[in-house]
């Protein structure tokens, strides 16, 4: 059994469809960010980063992961699955994860900050992080164009990626002339696990994104919560 310490936010989201697509038995703790679980001193215990997802899989002594790219390698290995294990083919799914851990993810994340949460709308902070994530989509849409997914099989480096990507509306990225991006991340979209995984813990962002009020909410309480992390040693970033 692996304990699961998340909240419904992309990073969050790759380990539960991991969990899904691995058939592994998990129990879903879900974390309230705005109210700051996660950085309550149980929790630094299993991350001292202070931030989901986190891991402890009690199969294995209680060990604890952190990282959500760790946490999808470590499950990877643990069943033999969702990455191959030859050196060449382990290292095409490793470039993929690593482009998403810091490249996608922080770029979206930052795209995220400030555009919807800074108080202050800073013109060309906003532009210099949509725009980067838009370069590293049309990376994405141009190596898509010829391969069905990012490194051979469906792997983790497809989880990591497509966590984020279904999320471009809420960053103010548009897919629209990337017609791989698209086919890839509906073909993904398409899986029972894929689908389930993003259910837990369900996720509104659409329904957030097409109804202003909710919209606003959010990104206020995303706004309190950055700002109440900042000013802590173990920071935030929604
Ligand atoms: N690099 C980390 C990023 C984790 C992260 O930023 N988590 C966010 C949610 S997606 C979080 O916990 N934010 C709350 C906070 O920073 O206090 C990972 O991939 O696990």
């Amino acid at each position: 059994m692996i304990d699961l310490y998340t909240a419904a936010t992309p990073n969050g989201h790759k380990i539960s469809i991991a969990l899904e697509e691995l058939a592994l038995p998990y129990t879903l703790h879900t974390l309230n960010l705005s109210s700051n679980d996660q950085k309550q001193p149980w929790f630094l215990k299993i991350n001292p980063n202070g931030r989901i997802p986190a891991i402890v899989d009690r199969t294995e002594d209680d060990f604890p992961v952190f990282e959500s790219g760790a946490i999808l390698v470590y499950l990877a290995e643990k069943t033999g699955e969702l990455m191959p294990s030859d050196t060449k083919g382990r290292s095409r799914v490793m470039q993929w994860l690593m482009f998403q851990m810091g490249g996608i993810g922080p770029m979206m994340g930052q795209a995220n900050v400030f555009f919807r949460y800074f108080p202050e709308k800073i013109p060309a902070a906003i532009d210099r992080y949509q725009g980067e994530s838009t370069r590293l989509f049309r990376v994405l849409d141009g190596h898509l164009k010829d391969h069905e997914y990012l490194a051979g099989d469906y792997s983790i480096a497809d989880i990591a990626n497509w966590a984020w990507v279904r999320t471009h509306r809420w960053s103010g990225v548009s897919v629209d002339d990337m017609p791989h991006l698209k086919r890839w991340t509906d073909s993904i979209r398409a899986r029972p696990a894929v689908l389930k995984g993003i259910e837990m813990p369900p996720s509104s962002l659409n329904m957030r994104i097409d109804d202003e009020d909710k919209a606003r909410q959010f990104a206020e309480e995303a706004r309190k919560m950055m700002e109440t992390g900042q000013s802590r040693t173990t920071g935030a970033q929604p």
